[in-house]
């Protein structure tokens, strides 16, 4: 309860900022997008991590909001972005409750009219586990969002209760291999096969695939030789501020 009203007087008082982290092409070494990961910065508790707050949030229904805020910013970026020349796609987190609400494709339309973005920059991550409960419904959402003009991500591929076929009839668009799949490459062979299974299961059925939990030389090596070329981790970037970009262009180029 205490964290329930801090949460909702966060809202109101704007403590929240994203943190924005690079999508890397490894061939080229050019930033193809971002996702957009959310943080809570306490005035006397400091950084309060999603994992604390994101299922307090969804559990009182305060994701509604909070997410809208997020849809909001990131679109708004998007379009900094793009005001720059620079046409990067924004992945953006759904959690379940967002997901599921009936306003959600009037609210995104909303958003993407307001803020003047392109749809087709936007990514919209989910996870297998929320499209499994209710299947029928969860591709009739899809639908709708895709007719928006957006993408569809299924964010920590492998971790969840997926099925092949189902994978199939869901409208998605691309595969996030889970970072607990990439930490221990090259020295566990079983998560190696797994990552490469995936990356060819993705291919086989058209879906882009982005490795994430990237942090080192050997796991993007490995992940190119296995066809898997958009990286996203710390050997390129934390999330960082968007006002901490123009350093992370520096670096790279
Ligand atoms: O960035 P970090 O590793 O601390 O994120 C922890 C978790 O919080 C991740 O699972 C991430 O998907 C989730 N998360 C971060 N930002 C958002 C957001 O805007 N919405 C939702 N639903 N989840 C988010
Ligand atoms: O569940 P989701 O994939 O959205 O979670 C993203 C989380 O992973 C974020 O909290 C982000 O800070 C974290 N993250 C991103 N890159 C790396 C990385 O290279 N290593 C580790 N350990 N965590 C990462
Ligand atoms: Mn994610
Ligand atoms: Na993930």
């Amino acid at each position: 309860l205490f964290i329930e009203n801090e949460l909702r007087h966060a809202i109101r008082d704007k403590q929240f900022v994203i943190h924005y982290q690079p999508q890397v092409d490894s061939r080229t070494l050019q930033v193809v997008g971002y996702e957009a990961l959310i943080r809570w910065f306490h005035p006397t508790e400091g950084m309060i991590s999603p994992t604390k707050f994101i299922p307090i949030a969804e559990a009182t229904g305060l994701i509604v909001e909070l997410g809208a805020w997020v849809l909001k910013e990131a679109c708004e970026f998007a379009v900094r972005l793009a005001n720059q020349n620079l046409k990067n796609n924004i992945s953006i987190n759904l959690s379940a409750r967002q997901f599921k609400d009936a306003n959600l494709v009037p609210l995104l339309a909303k958003i993407i009219k307001q803020s003047g973005v392109e749809a087709k920059r936007l990514h919209l991550e989910l996870t297998e586990s929320m499209l499994m409960g209710h299947v029928e419904a969860a591709i009739a959402q899809l639908h709708q969002l895709k007719a928006l003009g957006v993408s569809i991500s299924i964010d920590d591929f492998g971790t969840g209760y997926s099925s092949l076929s189902y994978l199939k009839r869901f409208p998605v668009d691309i595969l996030k291999v889970d970072r607990s799949f990439v930490k221990d490459i090259p020295q566990d062979t079983n998560d190696m096969e797994i990552t490469a299974a995936i990356i060819a299961m993705a291919q086989k059925l058209k879906l882009n695939v982005v490795a994430e939990g990237v942090e080192t030389i050997e796991q993007i090596e490995f992940l190119q030789n296995n066809n898997c070329y958009i990286v996203q981790g710390y050997y390129f970037s934390p999330p960082v501020s968007e006002h901490d970009l123009p350093a992370l262009y520096a670096k790279l180029n």
